[in-house]
């Protein structure tokens, strides 16, 4: 509608006017991923979040996403300007997995190796040896286990326990989840698929084990939409934030993308496939955070020594995707 287009044309203007670039998550709403691409910017996965930040020429990011992207962009790029929508976008897994708590949880293992998912604080990753996304998470566990290396690993439990079985490493788990994959249930799957037998099925490993279980495909989010793009299948059930459909179906036009079920026999669920952080970064949101006077509630700092430690982890997994 008109009010949208508004805020559009105006966010244009003003990312030229500050020579700022618009980086946004594959959760983010679908409006918000079409304007990140219109304008130049990235939609993608942590990772990648975070390097085209890194690697881009412009002063200033804007990152349509959840806290810890944005201030993942910050340790990788201290010299830009870093903003977001709404600082108070963030994430369970990083609320889950408070830094004194986990510091004693390594404390009390000092001969692991540690291990944290890219969906946590700067703090986290300060007290870390290794940071990986689900991206990369299989490729690295596997290269410390060849090492012989006991793994502490955190937050995300699930995640954790999908890459323990596929790997056979020894792994302490942190107890974490997403709110947003807990929350697909394999028995409704099951009935799904009955309905469609000949749909492929994808999962993202933030979900429960009996969920990955009925895979035909499990990855990170990059890896689910190339899963839809190559594989020969028509239609795809898919378990993940709902907000990967746009770009899903514009690698894989013309085929058929089903939501997998969440909350099971018509129980409810706190988030029904689509994350209520990513959703805070609203057109409003976004220009809000370009045209504010007072960006309190929009600039992300890191702590400058917290920042050395945590580049160190980083650094560490972005050689190793190299
Ligand atoms: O679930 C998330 O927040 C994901 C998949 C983050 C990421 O690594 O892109
Ligand atoms: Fe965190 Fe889950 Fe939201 Fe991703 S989808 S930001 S893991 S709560």
């Amino acid at each position: 509608d008109a009010e949208k287009a508004d805020y559009k044309a105006r966010i244009k203007q003003l990312l030229i006017e500050q020579d700022a670039v618009l980086v946004a998550h594959y959760y983010t709403d679908p409006e918000i991923q079409a304007l990140a691409e219109e304008t130049g910017g990235c939609v993608s996965d942590s990772l990648e979040m975070a390097r085209f930040g890194r690697d881009h020429p412009a002063k200033k990011l804007i990152v349509a996403g959840v806290k810890f992207m944005g201030e993942t962009s910050k340790i990788l790029s201290p010299e830009k300007t870093v903003l977001m929508p709404t600082l108070e976008a963030t994430c369970s897994l990083d609320i889950g997995c408070p830094i004194d708590k986990f510091s004693e949880f390594c404390d009390a293992h000092p001969d692991h190796t540690v291990v944290v998912y890219a969906n946590t604080s700067a703090a986290v990753k300060a007290r870390a040896d290794w940071v990986v996304t689900s991206s990369i998470a299989l490729e690295i566990v596997e290269h410390l286990d060849a090492e012989g290396k006991k793994i502490i690993w955190g937050p995300d439990r699930h995640l954790g326990s999908y890459i323990a079985k596929e790997t056979g490493a020894d792994m302490l788990m942190w107890q974490g989840d997403c709110i947003v994959h807990d929350e697909f249930k394999a028995k409704a799957l099951r009935e799904l698929k009955i309905q469609h037998p000949n749909a492929a099925i994808l999962v993202h490993p933030e979900s429960p084990a009996n969920v990955v279980a009925l895979a035909d495909a499990v990855g990170s989010t990059s890896q689910l939409i190339k899963a839809a793009q190559t594989m020969a299948n028509q239609e795809f059930i898919v378990a993940t934030d709902r907000g990967i459909f746009y770009k899903m179906q514009q690698a894989a036009p013309g085929k058929t993308l089903i939501e997998a079920p969440t909350g099971g026999n018509g129980a409810t669920c706190k988030s029904c496939a689509h994350c209520p952080w990513m959703a805070m970064n609203g057109l409003q949101a976004i220009e809000a955070s370009l045209s504010a006077e007072d960006k309190t509630q929009h600039e992300v700092f890191v702590d400058d020594a917290l920042r050395d430690e945590a580049l160190i982890p980083l650094n560490r997994m972005l050689d190793f995707a190299k």
